[in-house]
């Protein structure tokens, strides 16, 4: 299924050929279902993977379906916001997707700064694509990875420039992105559904709208752990599986955290989101 229109959804079929098929409002069919289509009904099939999402209201939302990788776009201007893109990475991991982060519009002053520090907070941990889709510098690799990955969604703030980065990666699409008028209407959601699109060079992507928080839903506090951006480059094992990197004997991040190994500030942002949990 290519997108959700509320009460119909466009689906590709077999033949690569469109259609239209009428739904409930509430079918939970989502972008990337594999969905059958029976007559006027399309029945959603089993999902390989599931990204879960809670919005500030509290409700839980499938972002796409059968995704093997995710996006978190940031962007020189507005600049990441960390608690987005820990949340959106280790909700990816739990579902079984790998994370990357995107540093687009790096074609902007004081992009340099901007990239080294984003990137200083997930180094070596979370691959990262410093883009521009204005210029184009850096999405040929960023499509690469796509292509040997598979299926891919952008996810990220309003205004990061999710759609225009689809529109460069492929040549000939005219997603809507803000134009120069609304560029003062703060927190304005230009792209309003999700869409799947095939890349050109393979795999596929996803657009979606902008978000303000990436909210968990059951996440378990050993996932937390295991999956918190930034931990990675710690290869010793703590001394129990199950380590919470708290108060445990033993641990291999408190002793990479006293060493500066793992900055002081990534380890308080990893406990403040455990107190969350
Ligand atoms: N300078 C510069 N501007 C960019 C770049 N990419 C996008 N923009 C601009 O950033 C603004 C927002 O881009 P969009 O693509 O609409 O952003 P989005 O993330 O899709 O936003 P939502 O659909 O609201 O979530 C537009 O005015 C774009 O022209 C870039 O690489 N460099
Ligand atoms: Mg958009
Ligand atoms: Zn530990």
């Amino acid at each position: 299924m290519v997108s959700h229109l509320g009460i119909a959804v466009d689906v590709e079929l077999a033949d690569g050929t469109r259609q239209r098929v009428r739904v409930a409002r509430k079918s939970g069919i989502v972008v990337g279902d594999d969905v059958v289509v029976d007559g006027e009904r399309a029945l959603m099939q089993h999902r390989r993977t599931a990204l879960l999402r809670r919005s500030p209201g509290g409700g839980v939302h499938v972002v796409a379906a059968n995704l093997d990788v995710l996006g978190v776009v940031a962007a020189v201007d507005p600049p990441a916001r960390a608690g987005l893109v820990d949340r959106a990475a280790v909700a990816a991991r739990s579902a079984g997707i790998e994370p990357f982060l995107v540093i687009n519009k790096v074609d902007l002053d004081g992009a340099a700064d901007i990239v080294t520090a984003t990137s200083a907070r997930v180094a070596g941990d979370l691959r990262i694509f410093a883009v521009s889709a204005a210029s184009g510098e850096g999405t040929a690799a960023l499509a690469d990875f796509i292509a040997s990955r598979g299926r891919g969604a952008l996810v990220g703030p309003s205004g990061v420039g999710k759609s225009s980065l689809l529109n460069r990666l492929m040549p000939g699409t005219e997603l809507n992105v803000r134009t120069l008028s609304d560029a003062h209407g703060a927190g304005r959601h230009t792209t309003t559904v999700s869409t799947l699109h095939k890349l050109p060079g393979g795999g596929e992507l996803v657009d979606t709208p902008g978000i303000r928080e990436f909210g968990l839903v059951d996440v378990l506090k050993g996932d937390l752990a295991r999956f918190f951006p930034g931990f990675h480059v710690v290869d010793d094992a703590c001394r129990f599986r199950d380590c919470l990197h708290c108060d445990e004997p033993g641990c291999a991040i408190k002793v990479a955290v006293t060493s500066a190994r793992v900055p002081e500030a990534r380890y308080r942002a990893y406990l403040n989101l455990l107190a969350e949990l």
